[in-house]
């Protein structure tokens, strides 16, 4: 017989505040003036302004559908031949690291859900060990680290004044952690700031990182999507790879071949010996089983194929290089737009500077708010617009949002 109760048992659960970055998506579906313009989200559009589906991604596909592959579970670790094409992306399939075994790989739940696995792991393992991260960074680090529970702080990273990275400050903070502290580092293209440490710096950072005892722990988001080679987009993590530090790093396909929605990713965790390679592999699988059993096929297929097809793989070298070149198009756009219009002499050249898909603008909150309410573009409320959701033909009209937004709101 069912209960009959009064009041509901979840009486006390209270609506959640939209996400800071997905919940801009919604507000915008939801805006019916022509004008909008979505620069929330990091997600790629053409100069039509529409999602892309990367050809190589539909070749891909298709030999998939040719070959009629079945729906098979993959093994908790998820499909080989995408780990290991995976972890050969990362490092260079030459890399000592790769040869030796030292490399744990795991398949993940794109980029957020690798970060949750090694997040897990360092729960597990390192319990009480604080991760440091910048400020300001992805806000989606945080909630990842205080779900499983992983004491944080934050380590200065962005200098408002230069529109660049507070590098004395951040010394200072990595510095100050307690003894072997996890450092979480943006391989590339950091978000939300496009401000990332020049190789000088990161030798630097290495060598702080190696003083203290800290663990690296990378997120690399955005592979090949900034400058357009993966190579040098690696070059941040390869560094460290061959100081010999142990290190996770998580993988994201998301925005490098556009698979947004396949969430395929991976977690690696490099080591000193193939044996503990081994041995953390099995405790990672461990954690992923009562999480979700095993991760999707789909995309892990569609990598694999790519990257193991020398033709499928330098098509996609050319359309990554498109989708960078098509971003630094209208970063440049931009840039003009606002000089030309802004006579004041403010110098907005942090534009050009900043890498990869985003620019933070230094629009403050009730700045962003007028560039949404009053000019209908869709942001985040730290100031970070998407340029990957921009195009040509709407650099002078956002040039206008900005400046009047700028200039006229506190
Ligand atoms: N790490 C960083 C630094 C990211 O910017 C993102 C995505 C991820 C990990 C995770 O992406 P994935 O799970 O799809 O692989 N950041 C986006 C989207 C593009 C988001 O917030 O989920 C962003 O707009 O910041």
């Amino acid at each position: 017989m069912a209960v009959a109760v009064d009041v509901s048992r979840f009486e006390n659960v209270s609506m959640a505040p939209p996400d800071p970055i997905l919940g801009v998506s919604e507000a915008f579906k939801a805006d019916t003036d022509a004008t909008k313009l979505n620069l929330g989200v990091g997600a790629y559009r053409t100069e039509d302004l529409q999602p892309y589906v990367l050809k190589v991604v539909n070749k891909a596909e298709q030999l998939m559908l040719e070959r009629g592959e079945n729906k098979e579970y993959l093994p908790i670790e998820g499909l080989a031949a995408f780990n290991k094409a995976t972890a050969e992306l990362l490092l260079g399939a030459d890399n000592p690291v790769i040869k030796n075994g030292q490399i744990a790989t795991v398949q993940g739940l794109s980029g957020t859900g690798s970060l949750r696995l090694g997040a897990a792991f360092i729960a597990r393992y390192f319990p009480g060990v604080k991760v440091l991260i910048s400020s300001p960074t992805w806000g989606n680090h945080k909630n990842i680290l205080s779900d499983v529970g992983v004491p944080w702080s934050e380590y200065r990273y962005f200098d408002p004044q230069t529109v660049g990275l507070d590098f004395k400050g951040m010394i200072e903070d990595i510095k100050g952690a307690p003894n072997g502290s996890v450092i979480l580092l943006h391989g590339c293209a950091h978000n939300p700031t496009g401000i990332d440490p020049t190789p000088e710096q990161w030798e630097a950072i290495a060598d702080e990182l190696e003083e203290k005892g800290h663990m690296p722990f990378f997120d690399v988001a955005y592979q090949g999507f900034a400058s357009g080679s993966l190579d040098d987009d690696a070059s941040s993590v390869r560094k460290f790879a061959s100081r010999g530090f142990e290190m996770f790093v998580a993988q994201s396909y998301s925005k490098n071949l556009g698979l947004y929605a396949e969430r395929i990713g991976a977690i690696n965790v490099i080591l000193p010996t193939a044996d503990l390679a081994a041995r953390v592999k099995s405790q990672l699988k461990r954690l992923a089983r009562p999480m979700y059993s095993n991760p999707p096929v789909h995309g892990a297929r569609i990598v694999a194929n790519v990257v193991g097809d020398s033709v499928l793989f330098d098509e996609w070298r050319a359309e990554m290089q498109m989708m960078a070149g098509r971003i630094k198009g209208v970063r440049q756009k931009l840039y003009e737009a606002l000089l030309s219009k802004d006579k004041s002499g403010k110098d907005w050249s942090f534009i050009l500077k900043q890498i990869g898909m985003f620019s933070f603008t230094g629009l403050t909150k009730s700045q962003s708010d007028n560039m949404t309410d009053k000019w209908h573009v869709y942001m985040t409320k730290d100031g970070r617009i998407s340029l990957a959701g921009l195009n040509l033909a709407k650099c002078d009209y956002l040039a206008d949002a900005i400046i009047d937004s700028y200039y006229n709101v506190k």
